[in-house]
């Protein structure tokens, strides 16, 4: 199927109608608030929803990207507060929780635009989280951007190449071992024609995107962790200088692409003037890549559940990225590396003590096991014992994350996730 006819099939669907009526209700020249989530796929969104309501509705557009998964109503309030009212407020790749209702109380419209398994559903918005066909979600919040784009006017390029970029930071296609999924497949066919470089395997050092153990990545998932690495890089304040807030800058480094011709290397793509500062937190991203090696090489065989291998990384984070509710650094090199050791049914729990808290993320491949219903139980049991405690977990089927504040222990987390896991083992190791 070619990409228009993908478009023009999912506009007759409800969920995509209703958005774009809620869109064209509001007029021109409204004022939006975009919350988006702060990873490489949420801050590609905030950078295509911006465009789409710039360009095609005039609209005055405020981005937010904080470091917490869930929005909360206090955080929204804060921003109205203090820059006044919107008409409308969009939350995107920030998980579908029935809570987001809570919103409408101070944004009378509120659109979701989301592809994480919904927690709950929230009535009073405009939830745009398409499943497809199969009953499976998108493969990234970018692309359900980009269609909605594309149903409103044209992307060009660098909308195209910045979607492209979201997909890769949430595993919608590889390029080394040709992996494509199935709704993103459209997408990835009309982009590939027009930007083949980006596209092709190369000899090169593995991303963290990539499998690890042989060296070939491509150019998308270079500048993909380059992106990933920009939204870190205030944590990187000590060797680089304060630069600001990392997902903000990523949105500079968007903005400052538009125009241009679409990027042939890294080199170009980080060539302005916001470029060269990822540049630079990019390398010694890489060097701490290298250096995290020797903490995630050995996991811990936990059991079986049926053929699947149930694996454990108890690891600390490194020093600058212990202060984050999010999986920063140590996580990706866990998933990298263990992508790389020839596996083929697997989950991996990469359990992380912090500073800020326990946060836990989960990857699976090659089984049926569901990383996000086991991270949302394990949440919602943790939360029954802890109450009025923010914990959190959900995401997807193969990869989900999970965090709890320092107010609850990190042993009374280790405790009720291997209590769960006891339940689910077929085969305990002994
Ligand atoms: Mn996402």
């Amino acid at each position: 199927m070619i990409y228009g006819e993908l478009v023009s099939r999912l506009r007759e669907g409800q969920d995509f109608q209703r958005t774009v009526e809620l869109l064209d209700d509001l007029g021109k020249r409204f004022r939006a608030l975009n919350f988006s989530h702060n990873d490489v796929d949420g801050v590609c969104c905030a950078f295509l929803i911006k465009r789409t309501l710039e360009r095609f509705f005039g609209a005055e557009v405020v981005s937010v990207m904080p470091p917490s998964f869930m929005l909360t109503v206090e955080e929204v309030r804060e921003i109205v507060n203090r820059t006044g009212d919107f008409d409308l407020l969009v939350i995107s790749d920030k998980g579908t929780f029935g809570s987001y209702d809570r919103m409408t109380g101070v944004i009378k419209r509120v659109l979701v635009i989301d592809h994480h398994q919904p927690q709950g559903y929230p009535d009073r918005c405009t939830v745009l989280n398409p499943k497809a066909e199969t009953g499976k979600f998108m493969p990234a919040s970018a692309l359900v951007c980009h269609l909605l784009m594309s149903m409103l006017g044209k992307p060009d390029d660098v909308d195209d190449l910045v979607a492209a970029i979201g997909c890769r930071g949430d595993l919608a296609f590889d390029i080394v071992d040709g992996f494509c999924d199935e709704m993103a497949e459209p997408f990835m066919q009309m982009v590939r024609e027009k930007f083949p470089v980006l596209f092709e395997p190369v000899e090169d050092e593995p991303t963290i995107f990539d499998r690890a153990g042989r060296r070939k990545t491509s150019l998308i998932s270079q500048m993909a962790e380059a992106v990933h690495a920009g939204t870190l890089a205030h944590l990187y304040a000590e060797e680089i200088g304060e630069v600001g807030y990392g997902p903000d800058l990523v949105l500079n480094l968007f903005e400052e692409i538009v125009g241009g011709r679409p990027p042939a290397s890294l080199e170009e793509f980080l060539s302005g003037e916001t470029g060269r500062v990822i540049m630079s937190v990019y390398k010694k991203f890489r060097e701490d890549c290298t250096r995290l090696e020797d903490r995630v090489k050995d996991p811990i065989f936990l059991g079986k559940i049926g053929k699947t291998e149930v694996l454990l990384v108890f690891a600390r984070e490194l020093k600058r990225a212990a202060k984050t509710t999010f999986s920063a650094i140590l996580p990706f090199v866990a998933f990298s590396h263990i992508r790389g050791s020839g596996r083929s049914n697997w989950v991996l729990i990469v359990f992380c003590p912090k500073d800020a808290g326990t946060q836990i993320s989960m990857r699976a491949e090659g089984t049926e096991i569901d990383c996000a219903s086991f991270l949302s139980e394990l949440a919602r049991r943790l939360a029954s014992r802890y109450r009025g405690e923010r914990i959190g977990g959900g995401g997807h089927k193969e990869a989900a994350g999970f965090f709890a504040p320092p107010s609850v222990p990190v042993y009374a987390v280790l405790h009720e996730m291997v209590f769960l896991l006891e339940e689910m083992l077929t085969e305990p190791a002994v």
